[in-house]
């Protein structure tokens, strides 16, 4: 298997996350420099034509979106849960994409990358994200109260989904103080090696 990756991605490293935990040795791992906007030449947009990382080859088979990914790479094993608890994996992993996640990337993305591209941060749509992360946060506060993982005692993907996110909030300037279970909940995250060995590499 050949996945295209980034070190500097957030999506990449819940995927490299996953292989890490899964212990997989048989992926490739491909740097894409997005910086130099490889992932717009012709070759990267035909496995990709959205023009984005990360995108696993598996024999003849193209996967792109993060999730999707990780599901094919944990199908059967102790990773992937069956029965409700799938759907739970799934339902968190969407909840992440479509409020949590994309909210904290938001602010990232103002206030940490169009910096770096000597852009100006645009103050409404940090504002935005802002307000976004605090509706979304306590539905996750809630959900971790007295327990280790999101289904439990038991790791899933939306763990590694959610960590990877999370793992911004600090460098984003969000504030974390007023949810003690997502700190202690990412606090043990962090320290899992899949999360330490996939940090990125700026
Ligand atoms: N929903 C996608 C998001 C993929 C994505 O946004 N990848 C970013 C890196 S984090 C990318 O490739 N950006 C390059 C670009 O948009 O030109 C996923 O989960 O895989």
């Amino acid at each position: 298997m050949k996945l295209y990756s980034s070190p500097v991605s957030n999506n990449c490293r819940r995927v490299l996350a996953t292989i890490e935990e899964l212990g997989l040795g048989d992926v490739e791992v491909i740097d894409v420099n997005l910086a130099k906007g490889e992932q717009m030449r012709p070759e990267f947009l035909a496995i990709n034509p959205n023009g984005k990382v990360p995108v696993l080859v598996d024999g003849g088979r193209t996967i792109w979106e993060s999730s999707a990914i990780m599901h094919h790479l944990a199908l059967g094993s102790w990773l992937e849960p069956k029965g409700f608890d799938l759907i739970d994996v799934l339902r968190w992993q969407a909840w992440d994409s479509a409020h949590f996640g994309s909210s904290i990337l938001k602010v990232v993305w103002e206030r940490l990358v169009k910096p770096m591209r000597g852009a100006d941060p645009d103050e409404a749509i940090i504002a935005s994200g802002l307000a976004g992360f605090a509706r979304f946060a306590p539905v996750l506060e809630a959900a971790l109260e007295d327990k280790t993982f999101l289904l439990g005692d038991t790791l899933c993907l939306a763990d590694l989904s959610l960590a990877t996110d999370v793992a911004l909030a600090a460098p984003g300037g969000i504030d974390l103080e007023p949810y003690p279970n997502i700190r202690r909940w990412y606090a043990g995250m962090a320290k899992r090696p899949s999360m330490q060995k996939t940090a990125p590499r700026l």
